[in-house]
């Protein structure tokens, strides 16, 4: 029997980024693909019945598959130059808790499945949870399938490039109502658990979270010889662009903005761009807050663009209402672990979409540092295996 370390031991080396450092494992990528396959592996090694929904969603079953059934899972992907354990602690865990409960005994009353969700980061094309969305119907077909990665690839083509087929992909009545109750296990993203006492936490809720992306154009030129006064550079807006969102997210109480990506077009040392794409990642409690805090960086953005001889376009890609999760399912759950602390969380899951439709909860894991999406996110062993063990207590309690 692996424990969890062990077991993401064996992918230790599977899309690491040696110029981030950490792990670059874009959503169908090869190092995402070699993850899935490690994950059917190792799934098949326990014996469980193995499938990929029409949306590029595996499961994988202890049991017939049937409706109704419990269902634990996270997802492969990641950020850029990401930890090793966002996501696939979750997957890692679901399995060793499979052996935990085999080792006890434990008969199930209704079939188990582990899910593994495609693009949970959005880090490929932009949208986040896009595998749990689809499924849901949480997001317009066709908006999913016209998504584009850097390198104008369609969603749509990559699926096909991985076996789905377009025509098919969308909500998933029939998948969904496979999902009785689904609980996921993460990684703590903050320091909610400290450095010590209980490792394990059970989630209250997600943040409301969205993504906009500003295109800032200027007049392209070159850099030797436009003179300062004859410039309309969009480099210039877009910096104080950004210290604007930090500025207004400041002066929000629980309120983070981030601008973590920016595009300059063409993207010569030597060349005045033209255009220049940001990203803003804008959250907070209430929705309403989050609506007004863009709309006040949007008039802001417009101000200061005017002022370079720029304009500014702003487009919302992605955005999650707050969820609080089902009250009875992680009122049993803490029934379950009654040692473990109620935390909210800051960070978007795909058990944060799919709470709005079936009874969803999620266990989080201590990070001493609660630093993630960063090569230093970490989880001591013992509480990997604390982790795996509380997740064995919570679905042996719900089989
Ligand atoms: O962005 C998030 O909160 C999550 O990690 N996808
Ligand atoms: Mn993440
Ligand atoms: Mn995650």
């Amino acid at each position: 029997m692996e424990t969890v370390t062990q077991l993401l031991e064996s992918i230790k080396d599977v899309g690491r980024d040696a110029f981030r450092g950490g792990y670059t494992r874009p959503v169908y990528s090869t190092a995402e693909l070699d993850l899935r396959g490690w994950f059917v592996e190792q799934a098949g090694r326990r014996g469980l019945e193995v499938e990929t929904d029409r949306n590029g969603v595996i499961w994988a079953w202890w049991g017939q598959p049937s409706d109704g059934a419990l269902v634990t899972g996270s997802h492969l992907d990641s950020v850029p130059g990401g930890g090793a354990f966002d996501g696939p602690l979750g997957v890692a865990s679901a399995l060793a808790a499979v052996d935990l409960l085999r080792a006890r005994g434990t008969a199930p009353s209704r079939p188990l499945a582990i899910t593994v969700f495609p693009e949970e980061e959005g880090s490929r094309f932009g949208v986040a949870c896009l595998g749990s969305r689809l499924l849901t119907g949480a997001i317009d077909t066709n908006k999913a399938l016209n998504l584009r990665d850097a390198d104008g690839n369609t969603f749509a083509d990559v699926a096909r490039a991985n076996g789905l087929d377009p025509r098919y992909m969308g909500p998933d009545a029939e998948a969904l109502a496979r999902i009785g109750d689904f609980v996921e296990l993460h990684v703590e993203q903050g320091i909610g658990l400290g450095t010590d006492g209980p490792g394990i936490a059970v989630g209250s809720s997600v943040l409301g979270h969205g993504r906009w992306k500003l295109s800032i154009h200027g007049q392209g030129n070159h850099a030797g010889t436009t003179l300062m006064a004859d410039r309309a550079d969009p480099m210039v807006a877009a910096a104080q662009i950004i210290v604007a969102v930090r500025q207004a997210a400041a002066r929000q109480p629980d309120a983070r903005a981030t601008v973590g990506r920016i595009v300059p077009v063409p993207g010569g040392t030597n060349v005045i761009p033209s255009r220049v794409d940001l990203w803003l990642d804008a959250r907070h409690p209430d929705d309403r807050v989050t609506a007004h805090l863009v709309e006040g960086i949007h008039g802001r953005a417009q101000r200061v663009a005017a002022e370079e001889g720029c304009t500014v376009t702003l487009t919302e890609e992605s955005y999650s209402n707050t969820v609080h999760f089902d009250a009875g399912l992680t009122g049993r759950i803490s029934g379950l672990l009654p040692h473990a602390p109620v935390l909210a969380t800051g960070a978007g899951h795909d058990a944060g979409v799919l709470a709005g439709f079936v009874p969803s909860a999620m266990l989080f894991v201590r990070n001493p540092s609660g630093i993630s999406h960063s090569p230093e996110e970490h989880v001591a062993d013992r509480d990997a295996d604390a982790g795996a063990a509380a997740l064995a207590d919570v679905l042996a309690g719900l089989l």
